[in-house]
């Protein structure tokens, strides 16, 4: 296939690991280049440093076979026929993105590419990256793009935890800084891919992975409002989103705590950064998403002072610290953001998180004692809590819901939730 025997893929992440897995299997010489020594090894003996169904029969597939090697050294990624860079593209403190790990990347690979190559940027990027570090490229090569190599931005789209299943069926979309890069790409892929394919221009690959996450995140702030909304006129917004969303054109999102992950709180910035203007919305839903924590507090402090609680003597039993229902990951979570918001303006927060270490042992040893609890993800264990039973072992009964987890509140509790306006 054109010529493509050898791939070097460039960061051995979530994304990048399981990409070169596939390529492996599917027949191609891989090198997996990563900067974590200690990644490197546990790869090479077949083990994977993340967890994801099925990765291991995968792993050991390809290093077995001798088609999947990982290394730090970059000499060993010379001469390549393709390189798929695929490394973190984070927000720096000024919400600006931090594209110092992608442009160490494309020089790695400048250094190690041949006329001929294909460049793959797998990473979530700002409109235009693609074209630039194909500037970058040629400027330390001397290469021209699009004629000695080509240069394509393939967004990943996978959800962690259904990896495997969904690079093999999702759809994907390969933007070539020309059409025959693009085209390339798309055949390369191909030989796992089974989800249909798309070829377009970089800008517009790049500008639809931003458009996805961010037409998530602007529907999710407009369901937050909703219920900010729904507190005011002391109704429950989840029966009037459920009524709304029986018409046929209208599917309303979920309100709660906040939005959180590694994806929806950052893309809508990285959409906007290279933008002369913008224009309101898309900023504006950020900021409302960014403020439901705080929402939260103010649900939990009415209730202590319902209560008489004194917040300085109240302990709070936060249930749940991932940013998402049954997952362990608390990349930017809501929840966090919550507990540092009524850190400082109460005696003592305890946390319980079935998936994340360093919590307390259980619902029970959290909920000891305390005088309220916050429901901060919803995770599938807290749907089957018996609140009576907890409700015993606290010392005041005040139960916030920031997930819509408690359908019916529980009797004995004073009961406050996102959207929950009636009571
Ligand atoms: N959330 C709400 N209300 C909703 C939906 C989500 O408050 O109605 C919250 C969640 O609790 C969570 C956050 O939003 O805190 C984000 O969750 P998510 O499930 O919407 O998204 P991610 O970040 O786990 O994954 C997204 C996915 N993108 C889309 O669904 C458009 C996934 O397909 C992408 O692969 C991933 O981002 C990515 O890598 O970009």
């Amino acid at each position: 296939m054109d010529g493509v025997n050898e791939i070097a893929v460039i960061g051995l992440g979530y994304i990048g690991l399981p990409t070169a897995i596939m390529f492996a299997n599917a027949g191609f010489k891989v090198t997996g280049y990563e900067i974590r020594e200690e990644v490197v090894k546990k790869i090479n003996s077949g083990e994977a440093h993340i967890v994801e169904p099925e990765i291991d029969e995968l792993l050991q597939k390809a290093v077995e076979s001798g088609n999947l090697r990982a290394t730090t050294n970059p000499d060993d990624i010379k001469g390549k026929d393709a390189y798929i860079i695929c490394v973190q593209t984070p927000l720096k403190e000024d919400k600006t993105p931090d594209l110092s790990y992608l442009e160490s990347a494309v020089r790695i690979v400048a250094k190690a590419m041949k006329p001929g190559s294909l460049v793959v940027i797998e990473s979530t990027v700002p409109p235009l990256t693609t074209v630039r570090m194909a500037e970058l490229i040629e400027e330390l090569t001397g290469l021209k793009a699009g004629k000695d190599f080509y240069m394509v931005h393939a967004p990943e789209r996978v959800m962690p935890g259904r990896i495997f299943k969904e690079l093999v069926y999702n759809s994907r979309i390969f933007g070539g800084i020309t059409p025959e890069s693009a085209e390339m790409a798309e055949r390369l892929y191909r030989s796992f891919v089974k989800g249909q394919t798309f070829k377009t221009s970089s800008t517009v690959s790049e500008v639809v992975k931003l458009m996805e996450n961010t037409f998530r995140d602007v529907n999710i702030a407009l369901a937050n409002e909703f219920a900010f909304l729904a507190h005011q006129y002391g109704i429950n917004v989840f029966e009037a989103i459920e009524l709304a969303n029986t018409h046929p054109r209208v599917k309303i999102h979920t309100p709660g705590i906040g939005v959180g992950g590694h994806c929806l709180p950052k893309d809508p910035h990285l959409l906007l950064w290279p933008a002369k203007e913008d224009f309101g919305l898309i900023k504006l839903a950020r900021e409302i998403n960014d403020s439901m924590p705080l929402f939260t507090k103010d649900l939990l402090f009415s209730a202590l002072k319902e209560l008489n609680v004194p917040p300085e003597d109240a302990v709070i039993a936060v249930l749940g610290l991932a940013y998402k229902g049954d997952s362990d990951d608390t990349r930017n979570s809501p929840a966090l953001a919550f507990v540092g918001e009524i850190e400082e303006d109460v005696k003592e927060v305890r946390t319980y998180d079935p998936f994340v270490p360093g919590t307390s042992g259980s619902v029970e040893e959290a909920v000891e004692n305390a005088d309220a609890v916050v429901i901060a993800t919803d995770h599938s264990e807290f749907k089957n809590i018996d609140w009576e039973h907890l409700g015993r072992l606290m010392r005041t009964r005040i139960l916030i819901d920031g997930r819509h987890v408690v359908e019916n509140p529980p009797r004995g509790f004073l009961f406050k939730g996102v959207g929950r306006g009636e009571y």
